[in-house]
């Protein structure tokens, strides 16, 4: 949006230098002395040639393409809401950036998974989310501002137990600039609880859902332009237990890859805007798993310890051809299908945007263990994180021969 502005302060100022040229230099006289002598006819045919010049040219192309999309964009999502951020709302932005939280650590920590549930019988859950517009860095000195449920991405992970009755209170923040709302994929009704929880800044709202069927869910804001929000960091997870539980593990990790979509390109530092067309074009400047490019290993085990990772795309667009360098899983629920069948001893598993997966496996040598998007070059963009791990080396699994 900078750019942008920067752009058509350009235009603005090399428009004006050349109209005082032309003030200063064309001999005005002589030009309006000739233009007398022109027919009449003459005159109307280059006036009517000159305007239609003109007007073809402003509806065809009005201005250069990488600067014309955003203000003038037309798309079709329902009710015509186009992807870029109202220009209002940008220039209010601005006026208010010193009122946003600036979160130190924007990435959810994948080791925050509630405990697994032991009540043998359904109850009410009472949950409740803040969407939260904040500032936070992507990766070091590279600020964005997020939106967020609870100041992270992804938001909390939530865990309810198949039967259960879901109250999900929703707040707004106050500082907030755009309204919000929470589309969960565990819901059956129109919206997924979108429809029931739209709330301005300030607001708050209550709604109850029934947890029919296990899995685990994507949850993510549906307020237009959908993507727009989801693709701010509005996006995670939530775990419908079945009614037999989760078989016992000994570490459970919450991970979820999503997308940014910033201007200035990969690597530009400083607070970076929103980058709408790179969002419809499906090319973002970072991929992530929780919210950031990773600065330390935010993941430990022992040898021999059993691993179970929740793994969700919040999109918007890439599938994520999920794997782990130097693992096989041992079973994996392909999209997250509790109810279906595992597979087992799988290299790579994919996991569509709006969806997930729930890999297992055994660590049984020490050492570090990459998770990655397989489509590698999105490392490049920040699409991996580190499970470390320590213990006994096993050299007849792994070892090097001398
Ligand atoms: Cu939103």
């Amino acid at each position: 949006m900078i750019q942008m502005i920067l752009e058509i302060m350009i235009l603005v100022v090399a428009v004006v230098l050349l109209c005082a040229l032309l003030v200063r230099h064309l001999p005005w006289k002589k030009l309006k002395k000739r233009w007398k002598k022109f027919p009449s006819s003459s005159r109307v045919i280059l006036a009517v040639a000159l305007a239609l010049l003109i007007f073809h040219g402003g509806i065809s192309r009005p201005l250069p393409v990488h600067f014309a999309l955003p203000p003038h964009m037309q798309t079709f999502a329902p009710k015509g809401v186009t992807a870029a951020i109202p220009f209002l709302k940008v220039v209010e932005f601005f006026i208010k950036s010193g009122q946003f939280e600036r979160v130190e650590d924007i990435g959810a920590d994948p080791n925050e998974v509630p405990p697994p549930i032991t009540r043998g019988k359904p109850t009410t859950v009472e949950l409740s989310v803040t969407a939260k517009e904040v500032i936070g860095e992507v990766a070091d000195g590279i600020s964005f501002n997020f939106w967020t449920y609870d100041g992270a991405v992804p938001g909390p992970f939530m865990r309810v137990r198949e039967g259960d009755t879901v109250e999900l209170t929703i707040t707004n923040d106050p500082t907030s600039l755009h309204a919000h709302n929470i589309d969960l994929h565990a819901v059956n009704g129109p919206g997924g609880g979108a429809a029931l929880s739209s709330v301005e800044p300030g607001e708050t709202k209550t709604f109850s859902f029934k947890a029919m069927a296990p899995g685990l869910y994507v949850y993510h804001c549906a307020t237009a332009n959908v993507s727009t929000h989801n693709s701010h960091g509005q996006y995670g997870l939530i775990l419908v237990e079945p009614e037999e539980g989760m078989t016992p593990v000994d570490k459970e990790f919450y991970v979820m890859q999503g997308e940014l979509y910033t201007s200035g390109g990969l690597g530009k530092t400083g607070l970076v805007t929103f980058d709408s067309e790179a969002l419809l074009d499906g090319n973002p400047t970072y991929v992530t798993f929780n919210g950031v490019v990773e600065d330390a290993p935010r993941m430990q085990a022992e040898v021999g310890d059993t691993i179970r990772m929740y793994v969700g795309n919040g999109g918007t667009n890439q599938i994520s051809s999920f794997h782990v360098i130097g693992e096989i899983f041992d079973t994996v629920y392909p999209e997250a299908a509790l109810s279906s069948a595992p597979l087992h001893d799988v290299q790579t598993t994919a996991v569509l945007p709006g969806g997930a997966a729930i890999v297992e496996f055994t660590v049984d040598v020490p050492g570090n263990y990459i998770l990655v998007d397989h489509a590698l070059a999105r490392m490049n963009k920040g699409a991996w994180a580190i499970l470390e791990v320590t213990g006994e080396d096993d050299p007849s699994i792994y070892s090097a021969v001398e």
